[in-house]
């Protein structure tokens, strides 16, 4: 069976502020591999779509304007239980709330700036994945030579 993936955004707060290679370093750290990435500007009409669950919520116009402010990178990151694990390890969605040593806790400015997104569920990964990633790419780029991945590193 393929390991899972699962969908991470380095938000534009992270991006501005020079946090992103932190950011992946941490990840890389944590046993992710990086599967696929791309620095993108998100239009409004994309971030819209990104978040439609959110649509209803008070906060969601703000939420666009903030993804839409600058670049962001979009990860596809691969490890055993990858969408758990990375749910854990960026901690609450409000930094004041997250635990110690996890990145928002680490690296966000607030509840809205909070330097990086994951997907919350196994269904919602495949489909943020799929949002900025093509099957092809997901393939092609590592081809035959991908490397094992530990899930412990
Ligand atoms: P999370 O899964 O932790 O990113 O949090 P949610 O899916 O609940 O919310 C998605 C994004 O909306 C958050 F990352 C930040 C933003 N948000 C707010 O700005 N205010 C809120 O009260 C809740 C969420």
């Amino acid at each position: 069976m393929a390991t899972p993936l699962t969908l991470g955004i380095v938000k534009p707060d992270a991006v501005e502020t020079g946090k992103a290679g932190k950011i992946i370093a941490y990840l890389e750290d944590a046993g992710f591999v990086l599967r696929a990435a791309r620095l993108v500007r998100l239009t409004q009409a994309e971030a819209g779509a990104f978040y439609a669950v959110h649509r209803e919520r008070p906060f969601y116009s703000g939420l666009v304007e903030f993804m839409t402010s600058g670049p962001c990178l979009p990860m596809a990151l691969e490890r055993a239980d990858a969408v758990s694990h990375l749910r854990a390890v960026i901690g609450a969605t409000d930094p004041a709330e997250a635990e110690a040593g996890t990145i928002r806790k680490l690296y966000a400015e607030s509840k809205g700036r909070n330097a990086i997104h994951a997907s919350d569920s196994l269904e919602n990964a495949a489909r943020e994945v799929g949002f900025f990633f093509t099957e092809g790419e997901l393939a092609g780029l590592w081809g035959q030579d991908k490397r094992k991945v530990t899930s412990d590193k």
